[in-house]
């Protein structure tokens, strides 16, 4: 997170890490949103190359400490969008799940630090203002051992498909958020899968995810986000169709 600031503990209960494996032994990490006890919404990017093995951490502030409230799981699933496509660093559909491996029985429980957040049924005006947060990179070129939030403001399609912000590159799977007149505030690479949250009637939706961008804190190339709203009916088949499976 570009121009962020510390996140509380709490603020963002429903926020996950990603340890993620690869076959090539390569690892890397990426951000992640609980939306029921054992699934978490994350980018299909997060997940291209082939993975070995990924760690699922809830309840975290500081990844260098071992923390009194964090859960750890494996993930025994991983559902890639079947639409997901990279048009030369272009992300359409970027929406993956990850079924949580219970331990003792359980997946994630529900805490002060550790939450589910809502999928959202609508579509937001834009100047909303919304969270994002994470642990990747930071300003000063390093990844945050800390999580990091800050707020931007939802931006129009047809504004942010304007010639000078992202010339018609985004279609109706994604939505960028910035803040125009203020640019350095902005996810960036490590923060990719993670949420971006808005409020409604005192709940917290998680609304978009972290996806792609030209650099990170740029003037004019704001972040831009899945839509998560357009997938809700997709997360709710791909959720039912893996509980029937198993039983
Ligand atoms: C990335 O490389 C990335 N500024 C994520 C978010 C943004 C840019 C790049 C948005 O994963």
């Amino acid at each position: 997170i570009y121009g962020g600031s510390k996140a509380t503990a709490g603020k963002h209960p429903w926020m996950a890490f990603l340890d993620i494996q690869t076959r090539d032994g390569k690892e890397h990490f990426c951000g992640g949103v609980l939306i029921k006890s054992c699934w978490v919404l994350t980018a299909a990017h997060c997940l291209e190359e082939p993975v070995k093995k990924i760690q699922v951490s809830l309840g975290k502030q500081n990844l260098q400490e071992k923390e009194d409230h964090e859960q750890i799981f494996d993930a025994v699933e991983v559902i890639l969008h079947d639409k997901y496509k990279d048009k030369g660093g272009v992300l359409y559909n970027d929406i993956a799940l990850l079924k949580l491996q219970p331990v003792d029985g359980y997946c994630a429980v529900e805490t002060k630090y550790v939450k589910t957040a809502c999928l959202p049924d609508f579509f937001l005006p834009a100047g909303t203002s919304c969270f994002i947060s994470g642990w990747g990179e930071t300003e000063t070129g390093d990844t945050s051992h800390h999580l990091l939030d800050a707020n931007v403001k939802l931006i129009s399609q047809k504004r942010c498909n304007e010639p000078k912000l992202h010339d018609n590159s985004l279609d109706d799977s994604m939505f960028c958020a910035g803040k125009l007149r203020k640019p350095g505030i902005d996810s960036c690479s490590g923060d990719s899968g993670g949420p971006l949250t808005c409020v409604k009637n005192g709940s917290y939706y998680v609304y978009g995810l972290v996806s792609w961008g030209e650099g990170c804190g740029l003037k004019n190339k704001p972040g831009v986000y899945t839509q998560v709203t357009k997938f809700t009916s997709w997360i709710k088949d791909v959720i039912q169709s893996s509980s029937k499976s198993r039983h």
